[in-house]
């Protein structure tokens, strides 16, 4: 498929540096450095305030729009309503909110106030937001009504949560500690001090699911932007007159680095669908605003296959110039089925929460082999491992642990409160991303799964603690364990194995009360599709649940050798 392209990937691969980014940015070494600033004032100051920066439809297909200026303004407001609060430099503010617009101004408002940005899902239950407020020591929650009942359940227990801003209060009662914030009708502030934050200065909290624990908070600085601003121009192609459209919720990393702090440091003009999945309403929304770049992911465009092609040609979408994906595998077929309908490849990207940007790569212009997430971006330097010595396994078609060279600039600095942990993402010099997966002799890479019992469904990371932990809150349940089950939608789903205390008896009502329970507390994504009750959960000898023999059953894989594990 041949296609114009803005850079090659050769030509930047020689001599890449990212000073060239830095140059762009017009950013240099020991200079103050703030995204919020980056991304609103910067482009104003190059002649841009008037350009559109959001168009935002909710599913009622009600729009907003703002100039880069009306960010710009509606940040600063946000920011000095912060200050006003009390907000402290580099305390954690916390956005809890669907993909309104105050979600994506506020976001640059935080890191404007020099604040650190905690963005969560909206559809997260009460107890994964204590989880992850509680581990931050959040000092304030930027939220809408429909959600403030879950923060009200947990406050008592959130003693460092000195405010609960409410952005659709309208004459809504507020409780204790509740304070009303509504963006576009609060004073405009036209100057606002940005706080000075410098290269290392943290930026943006995300949690992220491992094996073990609760969720980690992986620490962003605002250098960052140096490799998210370069990695939006050359991976996603973005180009001043496009419509881009980024498919991922900012709740999740993608949707800060690339639907937010990656289009707008570009000054691109960027769309947000504030509606769940509907293929129609996705096609409508694209036909009508035009959308030129759009950035999924593999499970939306399964979903999209399954409506069927016809549904693609009553809808004029060739202004669709560049796809890109993210998340999960992107298998072949997803690949020739957009070949098929949109005239265009998927181009898959890898990367991960911690990673900050996209790292390997199928780069415009690159040959795309279906299936394969393409090369290490310039100035990122990867391989794949031997697990057992974490020596480069240099040989064609061989598995090993992708690693990555640290040195880029948004690999996250720290989690939060949780050094050990850090340390052990590091061995011999590698930073190891989790995954497995094998080289070509042509230099792409083919991703195999991931290392360890994190359960990616739909592109969402879930961790098997987490669901377990909450299990264990059932009245009913005595032991569980959370697995992947293969699911041909959501590549993964979680299905859970719970064994019961004395006096209940498995039934189809016990399970679904617990499924509902799960999806309540934590979040639908979380939520089990399957209960298996058992009594027979695996075990080391000390007494640690052995997912992998669960799992390799639902995958119909061969377990392999377990002798060590069990002797833990
Ligand atoms: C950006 C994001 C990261 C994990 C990652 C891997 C999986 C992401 C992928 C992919 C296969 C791709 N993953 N992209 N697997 N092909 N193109 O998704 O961040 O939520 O932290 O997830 O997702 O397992 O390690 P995050």
């Amino acid at each position: 498929m041949t296609e114009t392209v803005s850079f090659s990937y050769q030509d930047l691969l020689e001599n890449f540096d990212w000073s060239v980014s830095e140059r762009e940015l017009g950013y240099k070494k020991g200079d103050r450095l703030n995204i919020g600033w980056m991304c609103s004032d910067r482009i104003c100051r190059l002649g841009q305030a008037g350009k559109p920066a959001l168009i935002w439809e909710d599913h009622q297909g009600r729009e907003k729009r703002f100039t880069y200026n009306d960010v710009r303004v509606l940040s600063n407001t946000v920011a000095h309503f912060l200050v006003s609060l009390g907000i402290h430099p580099g305390e954690r503010v916390c956005l809890f909110m669907d993909r309104v617009p105050e979600l994506y101004i506020g976001f640059l408002g935080i890191l404007k106030a020099g604040a650190v940005a905690q963005p969560l899902y909206s559809a997260f239950g009460d107890e994964s937001l204590f989880v992850r407020l509680c581990n931050a020591d959040t000092a304030a929650i930027v939220t809408q009504r429909k959600h403030v009942h879950k923060v009200r359940k947990i406050r008592e227990r959130l003693p460092g949560l000195r405010h609960i801003v409410v952005v659709d209060a309208g004459d809504a009662p507020l409780e204790n500690r509740e304070i009303s914030l509504e963006m576009e009708e609060a004073a405009p502030i036209e100057h606002f001090d940005v706080y000075p934050t410098v290269a290392e200065s943290p930026s943006v909290l995300h949690y992220t699911s491992g094996t073990t624990g609760q969720p980690k908070g992986a620490q962003h600085v605002h250098y960052s932007i140096v490799s998210q601003y370069l990695t939006a121009k050359c991976v996603l192609d973005l180009r001043p007159e496009d419509v881009y459209w980024c498919n991922a919720d900012p709740g999740w990393v993608t949707g800060t680095s690339y639907g937010i702090i990656g289009p707008w440091a570009n000054g691109i003009t960027q769309v947000v669908l504030d509606s769940g999945f509907s293929a129609e309403r996705w096609y409508k929304f694209m036909e009508k605003h035009r959308v030129t770049v759009w950035y999924s992911a593999p499970t939306a465009i399964r979903m999209l296959m399954r409506e069927g092609d016809e549904l693609v040609r009553q809808h004029d979408l060739s202004s669709l110039r560049h796809l890109c994906s993210v998340g999960e595998p992107l298998n072949a077929e997803a690949v020739l089925w957009s070949r098929k309908v949109f005239g265009k490849e998927f181009h898959d990207t890898f990367w991960q929460t911690e990673t900050g940007c996209i790292v390997i790569t199928n780069f415009p212009g690159m040959a795309v082999k279906p299936g394969s997430m393409g090369k290490p971006f310039p100035g990122i330097t990867a391989t794949v491992l031997d697990p057992s010595t974490y020596e480069p396994l240099n040989q064609a078609g061989a598995t090993g642990l992708i690693a990555l060279r640290p040195g880029w600039p948004s690999l996250i600095r720290s989690y939060w409160n949780d050094e050990a942990g850090y340390q052990a993402k590091f061995k011999n010099g590698w930073y190891l991303c989790g995954d497995r997966a094998s080289i070509d002799a042509d230099g792409y890479y083919w991703f195999v799964g991931r290392d360890d019992d994190v359960i990616n469904t739909g592109g969402h990371l879930v961790g098997p603690f987490e669901i377990e932990s909450a299990l264990l809150e059932h009245p009913a349940v005595a032991e569980s364990a959370a697995v992947a089950k293969p699911d041909p939608v959501n590549m993964e789903v979680v299905k859970a194995f719970v064994s019961l205390k004395p006096g209940y008896e498995a039934s189809d009502d016990l399970e679904l009360e617990i499924m509902n329970y799960i999806r309540k507390r934590l979040s639908p994504i979380a939520m089990p599709q399957e209960i298996e009750v058992t009594n027979a959960i695996p075990k080391t000898r000390s007494g640690k649940i052995v997912r992998r023999v669960l799992r390799c059953r639902e995958f119909n894989e061969p377990v392999g050798d377990l002798s060590t594990i069990m002797d833990d």
